[in-house]
């Protein structure tokens, strides 16, 4: 898309700080819109695991923390599966944050269900533009119900991995691979039994690695251990995993070209049809690109 006068303004508007125009900015961003920024530096973390784990429980301590030291904290909160713990959770904190810190929290929600590709065309977009306007801390929170939920999460800097009590969830994130990705693995609800047994699970399945994730266990409704993650999360080296999330922000920017391909419908009916053999439906693809 084009940048218009109207958008340029919207622009301007949003890099002064209005977050109405900022928020009509990322709308913008949704439907395909570049808008003409100076690159920022910016300080991102993904938080990713099973649904009510405790992901928006865990960023509303951590929006307290931050904002309470005077950072300002944006959260952008993919298809988050209720409404209500997700949104509205951190629309209170949102309320509670400006009441006595100032402006000094943003949520947004994504869904992914109008991009067939996912979202991975417009996050890196999104990250730039909240660093332009001065969001210091850039949270991504998704769901991580299947793959391609959880490699969102790898176009943050740092990853969070949190996971209740249950072991399920663990060995859900261990099969779509996402531990390899994790700096940091949190075991939430600590308050509930079987807490302490899944984090020492956690502990010795990762004895093998190099350079294994730390995991922490913390209770995100009383703050236990909440301090001694942010610590850790301040401390985490963003290059040690890049590689890892290199690789999984190819793989999601791939399957969005494909996913988008103006001809994919084509090339699946002649495949359907045996037509075509699968090579051949490659070289359709990749040679009709525009
Ligand atoms: N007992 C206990 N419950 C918790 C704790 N943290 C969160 N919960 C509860 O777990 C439920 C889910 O919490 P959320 O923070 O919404 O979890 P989520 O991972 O963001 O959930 P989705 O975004 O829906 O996937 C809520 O009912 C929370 O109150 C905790 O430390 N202890
Ligand atoms: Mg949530």
């Amino acid at each position: 898309m084009e940048m218009g006068v109207k958008e340029q303004d919207i622009v301007d508007s949003a890099l002064q700080g209005s977050r109405r125009d900022l928020s009509r900015l990322l709308t913008l961003i949704e439907s395909g819109f570049e808008p003409n920024l100076s690159l920022q530096e910016s300080w991102t973390i993904g938080v990713t695991g099973p649904p009510g784990a405790g992901k928006s429980s865990l960023i509303g301590n951590f929006v307290d923390y931050w904002s309470s030291r005077g950072d300002k904290v944006a959260v952008l909160a993919v298809d988050p599966s209720s409404p209500k713990s997700g949104g509205a959770l951190l629309g209170d904190r949102m309320r509670m944050a400006s009441a006595d810190s100032g402006d000094s929290v943003f949520v947004r929600s994504l869904a992914t269900r109008n991009h067939p590709g996912g979202l991975s065309a417009y996050i890196s977009t999104m990250i730039d533009c909240l660093a332009a306007c001065g969001w210091n801390r850039i949270v991504i929170e998704t769901v991580g119900s299947g793959q391609s939920d959880y490699r969102i999460a790898a176009f943050a800097d740092r990853i969070l991995l949190v996971d209740g009590p249950d072991r399920g969830d663990i060995v859900q994130a261990e099969k779509a691979g996402i531990i390899e990705l994790a700096d940091i693995i949190v075991v939430n609800k600590s308050d509930l039994e079987g807490s302490e047994q899944a984090a020492e699970a956690i502990t010795s399945s990762l004895s093998m690695d190099t350079s294994p994730p730390s995991v922490h266990l913390v209770c995100s409704h009383d703050g236990t251990g909440i301090e001694e993650l942010i610590h850790d999360i301040e401390n985490c080296v963003p290059e040690s995993r890049s590689g890892l999330r290199a690789r999984e922000r190819l793989i999601s920017a791939w399957d969005s070209r494909l996913l988008n391909h103006p001809e994919l419908i084509r090339v699946i009916e002649l495949l359907e049809t045996g037509r075509i053999t699968l090579e051949d439906a490659i070289r359709e693809i990749t040679l009709s690109e525009g």
